[in-house]
């Protein structure tokens, strides 16, 4: 609010792997700010407490099977259902930090591959939900070796949390942020090294958000490849 007139508060995303500390960061984030008197608006996807999240939350669980295309758009419904609430707060001047967003979203779809090793989803199929939801002033895309991941005590139970899907994840993630830094548009992809220390990603983060924040953002709220 304390933003000039003309200006909006900026869409901050942060992707990665598992284990990446995406939610490490996103906390540590949000409380810097607060201690500098900021007050941001935290969110996460998928969110497990709408009524979508939680059909989400029974599939990634394995408690429940789903076709691969109905959980995709399911995990794409999920932000739509918060898009409106994320356009708001930036026009009102409430910066948003998001652990997670429409970037995972086809990086893992597109990383399931069928019984003959071909990807199961394509690239584009797995885009086209997500086109013209709120786009992100920046992504912060955390990237870890699988290695690195490991020594954070291993994957989790999880149906994603497999070393060969989260090898082809990351690729997937590089594709996007060489295609996003290509396309010209609204949103930076900044790829940070999180197999370091967390006072050093800490670091890192603070170093890009800050100044963001503080400048805020002159024109409309972008929309994802449109
Ligand atoms: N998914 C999808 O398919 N489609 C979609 O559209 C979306 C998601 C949005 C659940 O996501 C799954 O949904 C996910 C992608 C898929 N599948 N996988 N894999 P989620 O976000 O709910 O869950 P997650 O990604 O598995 O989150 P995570 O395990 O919580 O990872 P994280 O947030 O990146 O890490 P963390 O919790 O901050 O840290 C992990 C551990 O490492 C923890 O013990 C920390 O204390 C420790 N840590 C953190 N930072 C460090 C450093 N720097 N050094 C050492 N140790 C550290």
């Amino acid at each position: 609010a304390s933003l000039n007139s003309n200006r909006r508060a900026p869409f901050i995303v942060i992707e990665g792997l598992d284990r990446s500390g995406k939610t490490t960061q996103t906390s540590k984030l949000h409380s810097r700010l607060q201690q500098n008197g900021i007050e941001a608006s935290l969110l996460k996807f998928p969110d497990r407490t709408t009524a979508i999240g939680q059909m989400i939350d029974s599939y990634l669980r394995s408690a429940s099977e789903l076709d691969d295309r109905a959980i995709h758009l399911l995990f794409s419904a999920n932000r739509w259902e918060l898009a409106t609430t994320i356009e708001k707060l930036l026009l009102a001047g409430t910066p948003v930090i998001c652990d997670r967003y429409a970037f995972s979203g086809i990086a893992f779809s597109a990383s399931k591959v069928d019984s003959l090793g071909d990807p199961l989803l394509a690239f584009e199929w797995c885009r086209s939900p997500d086109v013209g939801l709120p786009a992100p002033d920046i992504v912060l895309f955390f990237d870890i070796t699988p290695e690195k991941a490991k020594e954070r005590g291993g994957y989790g139970d999880e149906r994603y949390e497999k070393e060969e899907m989260q090898l082809r994840v990351r690729k997937a993630f590089h594709r996007i942020g060489e295609e996003m830094a290509e396309s010209g548009t609204g949103t930076r992809w900044v790829s940070i090294d999180a197999g370091r220390e967390r006072e050093e990603v800490e670091l890192d983060v603070w170093a890009v958000v800050d100044p963001l924040v503080r400048r805020g953002v002159m024109g409309p709220i972008n929309k994802l490849w449109s």
